[in-house]
């Protein structure tokens, strides 16, 4: 029986209290279950206080059978932001500034370069892509099951993120970027020619990010994850060309994380779909929760079975 946890973004007391609240039990540094073990599904790292503890944590939970860590987007970039590309000179992913900010309370905790820097590294290329049993399937993102064979080919029978994965991996345009696009940080489509709408910033877009777990769903304007209802009645009425949409078939829960929701009280999206990612790390945010999902024997969700920590932002409200 599994219990599946959202993004933590290194919010180890959060994680703490909700492993309480599971009843877990701590032995020593690590935590288990009699009869369970957890999924993590992705995000253990950046913009958060406590980043090698959250891994520390994670990481020995693991290592001691009671836990499945999938790959985050965040934990990719950091494997790209930590290997040089072939020609010795820069990385898979660019030192920029705007990847440096982004990744910078990582770095404070594990200076760049240093023994612990490189073996959580290696901990990180060993983090699978996906997780899927005979009763549920659990990803970062998006479970596109076309995306997730061309990873597989890739990955090969051994699983291993080695240097000529990773720069196909971090290579714009190559088929396995898409793929793992796709899969670790969603679907985004562009609108059809001419169309675009504006942003919550005002900046004009002409891409938009789309629900994949619910297959009824069919134009751009019902896809589209916008929550400006205004921006949402702009869009085309238009159905989706139909190799644009994930290849999702409905039949088993998904868990991911990944779209920051917000709200009160977490709830499934669908009778098969649950996304465990209610913004820990939101510090503008009063409503910022570390969420679960107890799952059962049940083959449709039930919306009983979230269990979640309020953030230490939000506490402080
Ligand atoms: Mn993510």
């Amino acid at each position: 029986m599994y219990d599946f946890i959202g993004d933590i973004h290194g919010h180890a007391d959060e994680l703490r209290q909700l492993l309480e609240k599971l009843e877990y039990e701590q032995h020593d540094e690590t935590w288990s279950h009699q009869q369970r073990k957890v999924v993590f599904l992705g995000d253990y790292i950046d913009r958060g206080p406590k980043q090698k503890e959250t891994i520390g944590i994670v990481r020995g939970m693991v290592e001691a059978g009671d836990a499945i860590a999938l790959m985050g987007n965040h934990e990719l970039n950091a494997i790209g932001f930590a290997t040089s590309a072939a020609d010795g000179k820069e990385f898979l992913r660019p030192h920029s500034l705007k990847n440096r900010e982004q990744h910078q309370k990582f770095l404070e905790e594990f200076p760049f370069g240093s023994s612990e820097y490189k073996e959580v590294i290696a901990w990180f290329k060993t983090l699978p892509m996906y997780l899927e049993t005979a009763s549920f399937r659990a990803i970062h993102a998006c479970y596109d099951t076309r995306q997730l064979k061309i990873i597989s080919d890739h990955l090969g029978e051994k699983y291993l993120l080695n240097d000529k994965f990773l720069t196909k991996a971090f290579t714009a345009g190559s088929e396995l970027y898409e793929a793992i696009e796709v899969c670790l940080k969603g679907i985004e489509l562009d609108l059809p020619a001419g169309k675009s709408f504006l942003d919550k910033d005002g900046i004009e877009r002409h891409k938009v990010r789309c629900n994949w777990w619910d297959p009824q769903l069919k134009s751009f304007k019902e896809v589209a994850i916008i929550s400006d209802e205004n921006i949402r009645a702009n869009l085309s009425d238009e159905e989706l060309p139909a190799n644009a949409i994930a290849e999702y078939d409905n039949l088993k829960p998904v868990f991911f994380g990944h779209y920051w929701h917000r709200g009160e009280t977490p709830e499934k999206l669908t009778d098969f779909a649950a996304c465990l990612d209610y913004s820990v790390a939101s510090k503008d945010l009063t409503l910022g929760k570390l969420a679960a999902y107890r799952m059962g024997d049940e083959s449709i969700l039930e919306n009983d079975h979230f269990v979640y920590v309020d953030s230490i932002y939000a506490k402080r409200i």
